[in-house]
């Protein structure tokens, strides 16, 4: 009994952990419009990527899309779809979110 105790504190405290260790980095899908070729696609991309807290970006033109990994301590999606509609596209808001 005191045994199962214990192993259920242990997983608790390890869940916590990832839980917590997890919640710095979020991964977003903003839709991106008038992106048409490569070269559209590379320059949101730059803008995003020179932005502070963005870890990782894929932007696709043929999907019209920009998937973002970025440090939600730093960053959230608000200043995110700033920085793309600074770059001429624009960000479409997500009606889901
Ligand atoms: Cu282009």
């Amino acid at each position: 009994m005191r045994i199962t105790k214990f192993m259920v504190s242990v997983v608790m405290v390890l869940t916590l952990g990832v839980i917590t260790a997890s919640a710095f980095t979020k991964t977003v899908t903003i839709k991106v419009e008038g992106m048409k070729c490569a070269k559209c696609s590379g320059s949101v991309s730059k803008a995003l990527k020179a932005t502070e807290g963005v870890e990782d970006v894929q932007v696709s033109h043929d999907k019209g899309e920009a998937v973002i990994k970025y440090d939600d301590a730093k960053l959230d999606e608000t200043k995110l779809r700033e920085v793309i509609n600074k770059t001429g596209f624009k960000a479409v808001e997500n009606p889901t979110q």
